[in-house]
């Protein structure tokens, strides 16, 4: 038996033997134990000794030279400026191309948004400033980015007021490693355990520091499981060692407070402070990159040598092993304005299909035919919505992905017909390693175009994963991830039809074998780039791929749905992401929030954790707190791991049958809440979830705060973590009160509340001020949904008004491009409630018809004594009544309703309350 089997096998028995393993902390290297990040670490602030040289105006564009002060004979790099719309600086710095380096340094392609550099704009001129040691260009009225040249350094000030926002190497930090030829007697080699990464461009990595003034927190760069608020990982006072890992890693059994790097990176991180408000700082790059936070008076024993900066800053230090800096700075000011500036750059979320916003059910895996109908008939049986079901990796021909097992999908086509004649879709997996079998029309057909990824001596790179030996197609060239997409057309994926989607696993990638789990930083990709380079985006072109293949299938009218666990900067153009394998623990439950949280500050708002934990069994009470968050997850899906107990939702009892279903319809009834939010991020990059400061920037009590979360700005959740829990303490920010969802009582903003929790759910508030959108009929999916009535519910605030918004399209196709979609905004004040068409006067050529009508409008916080409505211009007048706040949920409270105004949702009408 050949050596790397035996070790696949004995990791296999490993892994299905002792499901209770915990992380393996020694399969993955330390900083101690990564030489580019101990170099980095152990410089000392101010030993950049690099100066700005040339600095002038081409092209629009500032471009000047680095060079080390004592060696002005070395090449120098080139450093370019450009400025853009929306305020947004961007920072190139790079080898000289015209100095013959032994290689072009790569640059992550397509992931820019293709119309973003015509956002340039030409700077005619360079302003010069502090008697001719910096230069400065305008940034915008209020901003400008200045460039001091001796020692180098960047920053963007306020103009107004002076004050710096971000700057770029005030701690002199900056180090660029060059590439060199090797020579006799250079040893590059680095060895992690039995591995041997082979550097044969030696050491290329990138190290400076970024500065965020009149910041309290810094937030982002995920993934991890952590806190929202990065805490510092350097300085005194800081229990933390290791820095914040970006290295896309398949971490098994992850801990649940730590800053190691899991599945994605986003090298992306905000700040906020009550003083300044946002700013934010992205660097490209898609190399291993570690991030230190630094604690104030990291540098007390240097600070002699250093510039004097006002105190209020937050320092970080950012080391990458390769590529080259291509860095955006983003001065916000408010919250949404970074969102809006940072998806300008890497793109807003894909608008999703309706289905994909409803629940799913998952578990590794429904074994047959017979257990998928048997799973969808219980939904049935017991009134329990659902819209997608989900198939693991053991669906298929030993682990050949786009086939069958056979014995037990013998029928894989009629399974997803019946699904879908209940308006349900399925999924199925799709991962990136390829099965070596020469019998593989898709291994064949890859080798013999050269499509996968070659190892350091040019062969396929062959690793081990779940098929056994496997190999993985290099989509980072263009023409593989045509190829690749190409594979989910019909006619090449047998047994699928236009109701499946996809879900891509193990992209990292993962390679059992493999150095860390992952593929040799030695291996080579398209155009000779060195995996080091890339790594932290395979997943991301291989999502793409997978993206473009369902679009091509749908020849370009159905919106694609893959769920994908690798991620990138920009992953969110291309579906869905979660979490990965978290535990069945409530301290996963509770970190699912800071996690969510942070993959929507960083662009990816379509996110979710594994509802019930991946591994392990919940307790049933575990279960069904899940339940309640998951219900307000962007992406809301249960899994399990193939060894925990089956846990549908009506295997507990029927008391937690219940409780679970009930979760699920309040998302049900949400769902136009929802959509309307997925819609909003996919034009402004604002989140579906978002932490409490991004709707309340000067609230400091919110800064931090990371078990409760905004749906929107409307909706405030706070989840419930600890096990028989009676009370919780929630903090509601604003001057303005809030209305429990469940019984209209209503709280005062800007307090503490300890509140008495009861299983029936989680604390769940809606603003004072706000109108949402529901539907409170429940049939089986939310595509059986979509001509049914809604209902409005209006808190109004101390001024007895109210606003919200309802966005509603097919659900399904791009028509809404077009103008294809209905967009009011609902308004009431004064005793009025007036529906406002938001869609734009030109360019709406195609509209969405729709016939569904209002059914129901709730009234929270009127004072009593309303009788009746006045609709026109139909001019009707209807009763107001006192009827259930919820009509599925026993002892709802009665609450002040027009009932049946018979008022079309797509329509101009107003109803005054008298
Ligand atoms: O495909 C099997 C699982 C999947 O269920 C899970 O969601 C992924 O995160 N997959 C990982 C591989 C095995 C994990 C132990």
């Amino acid at each position: 038996m050949r050596n790397e089997t035996l070790r696949f096998l004995v990791l296999v028995l490993f892994l299905f033997l002792c499901p209770t393993l915990s992380w393996k902390k020694e399969e993955f290297r330390t900083c101690e134990q990564t030489p580019f990040c101990k170099r980095g670490r152990s410089r000392a602030p101010g030993s950049s000794s690099v100066i700005a040289t040339d600095v002038a105006i081409s092209n629009g564009e500032l471009t000047a030279k680095l060079t080390p002060k004592d060696d002005p004979q070395s090449k120098p790099l080139i450093l370019r400026l450009s400025v853009y719309q929306d305020s947004i600086l961007r920072l190139t710095i790079d080898e000289d191309p015209s100095l013959s380096p032994p290689k072009t340094r790569f640059q992550p392609p397509d992931v820019l948004l293709p119309d973003f550099p015509s956002t340039k704009l030409w700077l005619p001129r360079l302003t010069s400033e502090d008697h001719g040691a910096a230069s400065s260009v305008r940034l915008s009225d209020a901003h400008s980015a200045v460039l001091r040249q001796h020692p180098f350094e960047l920053f963007i000030r306020h103009d107004a007021s002076s004050q710096r926002v971000i700057s770029l190497n005030s701690r002199g930090l900056f180090d660029f490693e060059p590439l060199r030829h090797k020579s006799d007697g250079d040893d590059w080699e680095e060895r992690f355990r039995s591995h041997t990464d082979s550097r044969p461009y030696g050491p290329q990595s990138i190290s400076f520091d970024v500065s965020f003034h009149a910041a309290d927190f810094v937030y982002g760069i995920p993934e991890r499981a952590s806190s929202l608020a990065l805490r510092p990982t350097r300085g005194p006072n800081v229990d933390h060692s290791e820095p914040y890992r970006l290295f896309n890693l398949d971490v098994f059994e992850y801990l649940h407070d730590s800053p190691f790097g899991l599945y994605g990176s986003v090298p992306f991180m905000l700040a906020h402070g009550k003083t300044r408000g946002t700013s934010g700082f992205f660097w490209l790059n898609a190399a291993e990159m570690q991030i230190d936070v630094l604690a104030p008076g990291w540098d007390a024993e240097y600070t002699d040598s250093l510039i004097a900066l006002p105190s209020n800053r937050i320092d970080t230090f950012w080391m990458s092993e390769a590529g080259v800096v291509d860095a955006f700075f983003f001065v916000g000011p408010s919250p949404k304005d970074v969102l809006r500036q940072y998806t300008a750059v890497t793109g807003t979320p894909a608008m999703p299909q309706l289905f994909s916003v409803a629940y799913h059910q998952c578990r590794w895996n429904y074994r047959d035919e017979e257990d998928v109908e048997h799973v969808d008939s219980k939904f049935d049986e017991l009134d329990i919505p659902y819209d997608v079901l989900w198939l693991d990796i053991e669906h298929t021909d030993g682990k050949r992905y786009f086939t069958w097992d056979r014995a037990l999908f013998p029928h894989p086509e009629e399974m997803q017909r019946k699904l879908a004649d209940k308006g349900r879709k399925m999924v199925t997996i799709v991962d990136p390693h390829i099965k070596r079998d020469d019998g593989f029309h898709l291994h064949k057909e890859a080798s013999q175009k050269g499509y996968y990824v070659k190892d350091a001596s040019g062969n396929d790179f062959d690793g081990w994963c779940w098929p056994g030996s496997s190999s993985y197609p290099d989509t980072l060239n263009p023409e593989i991830r045509e190829w690749w997409a190409e594979k989910f057309s019909y006619k090449n994926y047998v047994g699928s039809t236009p109701s499946l989607y996809i879900w891509n696993d193990m992209n990292e990638p993962s390679v059992f074998n493999g150095p860390e789990v992952s593929m040799p930083r030695d291996a080579l990709h398209y155009g000779g780039v060195e995996h080091r380079e890339l790594h932290n985006a395979y997943g991301y072109y291989f999502h793409m791929a997978t993206a473009d293949g369902l679009l091509k299938r749908g020849e370009g009218k159905d919106r694609p749905f893959v769920l994908s666990r690798a991620l990138f900067a920009g992953s969110q153009r291309h579906g869905a992401v979660w979490t990965g394998d978290n535990t069945a623990d409530w301290d996963h439950l509770r970190v699912s929030v800071p996690m969510i949280l942070t993959l929507g500050l960083t662009g990816i708002s379509f996110s979710g954790a594994d509802v019930g934990g991946f591994f392990g069994n919940p307790e049933p009470e575990l279960l069904v707190r899940w339940y309640q968050l998951g219900a307000y997850y962007p992406f809301f899906r249960a899994h399990a791991h193939h060894d925990t107990k089956r846990r549908e939702p009506w295997l507990f009892g029927e008391r937690n049958t219940e409780l679970i279903k009930e979760a699920i319809h309040v998302r049900y009834a949400l769902l136009p809440y929802f959509y309307t939010l997925f819609r909003e991020a996919n034009t402004s990059g604002v989140p579906v979830v978002r932490p409490l400061w991004m709707e309340f920037p000067s609230d400091e009590a919110t800064f931090s705060n990371d078990e409760a979360f905004m749906v929107g700005g409307s909706l405030l959740v706070q989840g419930i973590y600890t096990e028989r829990a009676k009370h919780a303490s929630v903090y509601l920010p604003g001057k303005e009160s809030w209305y429990d969802m469940r019984t209209s009582t209503v709280y005062k903003g800007g307090v503490t509340h300890k509140l008495d929790i009861t299983e029936e759910s989680i604390p769940a508030f809606q603003r004072a001020g706000t109108i949402i959108a529901r539907k409170d009929r429940f049939r089986r999916s939310s595509t059986q949904m979509a001509n049914d009535p809604y209902t409005l519910v209006i808190a109004l605030n101390s001024s007895q008004a109210a606003e919200g918004e309802l966005y509603i399209d097919d659900g399904s196709s791009f028509n809404f491009l077009q103008g294809a979609y209905i967009h009011r905004r609902f308004f009431f004040s004064n005793g009025k409630l007036t529906s406002i068409d938001l869609t734009p006067a030109s360019g709406s050529n195609r509209r969405y018809p729709s016939d569904a009508f209002i059914e129901r409008i709730i009234l929270l916080g009127h004072p009593p004594g309303l009788k009746n409505a006045l609709i026109e211009p139909s001019n009707d007048k209807v009763d107001i009544e006192l009827a259930p706040l919820w009509f599925l949920r026993a002892r709802a409270p009665a609450v002040m309703t027009i009932r049946k105004p018979s008022v079309r949702v797509g329509e101009d009408w107003t109803i005054t309350v008298s």
